[in-house]
């Protein structure tokens, strides 16, 4: 029976290829591939985050779990879909208009991933009609990022474009990034902030009410 303790370990060290060989053996000995997942993937993801919190892990080392965690995927995603094993909900993420940093978004990214998400990645600069459109097309959060004191308005413009659209009230909104504060979050009527990739993933799940 293949070890998703050891599977988990694997990850947290960042051992890209032992994770997608671990994963590969788990699905060739009929190891249900939700459980490959939760017990092996998330779990190890789990971790990174913890440590990373704890300030025991840097950004190098979340990116390089984050890549053995990608490589694990590769092989559970086409059979998960198969499984019809449902992502926890679905985050829309992007870095607002006007900002091109992208470095502190991907790390939510793969931390959402890791924690069981499904998330639109809407990459850098995106405008406010973009995170409107997620939501119609199902997002049940908005992930907005913003590491310029010039660009967190757009974090305001774009809860207002949702807030004045057909999707007001459909996708909760959490934001994040550098200059970006709790205060700031009331201020602007975000539901949710978080000031780190890990504590991003803790504040999605509270504010659908899966913590
Ligand atoms: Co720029 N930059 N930059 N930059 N850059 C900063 C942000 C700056 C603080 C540097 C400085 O002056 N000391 C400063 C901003 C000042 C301010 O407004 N307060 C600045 C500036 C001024 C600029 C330019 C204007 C410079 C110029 O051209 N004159 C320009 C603007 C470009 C633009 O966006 N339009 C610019 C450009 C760039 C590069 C392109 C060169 C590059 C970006 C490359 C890239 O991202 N692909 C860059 C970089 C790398 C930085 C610094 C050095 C590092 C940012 C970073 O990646 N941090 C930065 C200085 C610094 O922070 N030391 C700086 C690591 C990352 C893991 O952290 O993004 O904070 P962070 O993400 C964290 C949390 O904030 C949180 O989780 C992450 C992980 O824990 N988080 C979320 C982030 N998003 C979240 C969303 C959430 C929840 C949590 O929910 C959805």
């Amino acid at each position: 029976m293949a070890e998703l303790g050891v599977l988990a370990e694997s990850l947290i060290s960042g051992k890209a290829d032992k994770v997608k060989e671990l994963v590969q053996a788990a699905v060739d000995e009929g190891v249900d591939v939700g459980k490959i997942l939760s017990d092996g993937l998330i779990a190890g993801m789990a971790v990174v985050g913890a440590r990373f919190k704890a300030n025991e892990f840097y950004v190098p080392e979340v990116l390089i779990a984050a890549r053995a965690m990608n490589g694990g995927m590769t092989i559970l995603e086409p059979l998960l879909a198969e499984a019809g094993v449902k992502p926890v909900a679905t985050v829309a993420v992007g870095t607002v208009k006007g900002d091109l940093h992208d470095i502190g978004k991907n790390l939510v990214v793969m931390m959402l991933k890791g924690g069981g998400f499904k998330v639109m990645d809407l990459g850098i600069d995106v405008p406010p009609e973009k995170f409107v459109e997620a939501v119609k097309n199902g997002a049940d959060v908005v992930g907005m990022s913003a590491l310029l004191t010039t660009t967190m308005p757009g974090m305001k413009e774009t809860i207002k474009a949702i807030n004045g659209s057909e999707v007001a009230g459909k996708a909760k909104m959490l934001i994040g990034g550098a200059p970006v504060t709790q205060k700031y979050a009331e201020e602007i009527g975000a539901d949710g902030y978080a000031p780190d990739a890990s504590t991003a993933v803790d504040q999605a799940k509270q504010l659908l009410g899966i913590a």
